[in-house]
């Protein structure tokens, strides 16, 4: 194939374009940079940067000296910035790169809470500097812990659980929907708390519906023991519903509901129930026929001890 346009190769801008641009890219490339321009230095890291400590605490950190092309003069430790109830310190304070130093950090009891920036310089022997800086919070110390035990408060989610009606799920939906007819349905309510939820009515009211009894056993430890008794109501109709409770032996309490108030927690006293068969009654204490009732969302019975 002939040379059409009869000029040596090294003359066709075809060609010398694309190597000028190559050359251009070598010699400008950050690879050759460091080696035509590298002067000793080093770096200072810390690590964490930031802590938190509580008023008369300690707390300790790590600084890294990193020497660079061939950087050896000794590097030596300071830090500023700090309040005087701040002490720090390091060890080794000095040393050649690359070193690390450990750095601990005492605080004053009376240092104020809050956050402070301390920052550490690395001074070389030939006068190069570089700081880093570390954020200290400090917390307020706690209180001491009182002598006196408390009184013992009631923690029912500790307390281990007898048994359970429903679901605490704020819907009554797993209940006995009492859409049977005849109307009212099967009051005084008879259920053993080993049924399904739904052999439970939904609700308690101030016509026909009343009394529920619950029917239950206890073993001779829990029967030793005050028990209580959760009544978490879904939503109340009419200003308020009240419900009396009682066990097979006495009477316990009478509690009112409304669409504020809708649990109560009711300590049955070990002396209201037996060991063996016991029967919890929900009665309607409220006015009988003047359009009040009460939605179940759930019911509980706790054990003491
Ligand atoms: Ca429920």
């Amino acid at each position: 194939m002939p040379n059409e346009n009869k000029r040596p190769w090294y003359r066709n801008p075809t060609y010398l374009g694309p190597i000028a641009v190559i050359a251009a890219a070598i010699i400008s490339s950050p690879i050759w940079v460091p080696l035509i321009f590298q002067e000793p230095d080093f770096r200072i890291f810390i690590n964490p940067m930031q802590g938190a400590v509580e008023q008369g605490g300690v707390i300790t950190t790590v600084i890294t000296i990193k020497g660079i092309h061939g950087y050896d003069h000794t590097v030596s430790l300071s830090s500023c910035g700090q309040p005087s109830g701040i002490v720090i310190a390091f060890v080794p304070q000095f040393g050649k790169p690359s070193y690390t130093s450990g750095v601990t950090i005492n605080v004053d009891s009376n240092v104020p809470v809050g956050d402070y920036t301390t920052i550490i310089k690395g001074r070389g022997a030939d006068g190069k500097e570089h700081n880093c800086s570390y954020t200290l919070t400090v917390k307020p110390h706690p209180p001491p812990t009182p002598t006196i035990t408390p009184t013992p408060t009631i923690t029912p989610t500790s307390m281990p659980k007898v048994w359970e009606i429903g679901y605490d799920d704020n819907s009554y939906g797993e209940f006995d929907q009492l859409d049977r007819y005849p109307f009212p349905g099967p009051f005084p309510w008879h259920y053993n708390v080993s049924e399904p939820p739904d052999k439970f009515p939904k609700e308690i009211n101030d016509f026909a519906r009343t009394p529920i009894n619950i029917h239950f056993s206890l073993c001779d430890e829990q029967s030793k023991n005050d028990l209580l008794l959760t009544l978490d109501a879904h939503s109340v109709h009419g200003p308020d519903f009240s419900v009396r409770i009682k066990t097979q032996i006495n009477e316990v309490d009478t509690r009112t509901f409304d669409n504020v108030k809708t649990t109560h927690e009711i300590l049955i006293k070990k002396d209201f129930v037996a060991s063996g068969e016991n029967t919890i009654i929900l009665e309607c204490a409220s006015p009988p026929k003047t359009g009040r009732w009460l939605f179940w969302d759930y019911l509980s019975l706790k054990a003491y001890g």
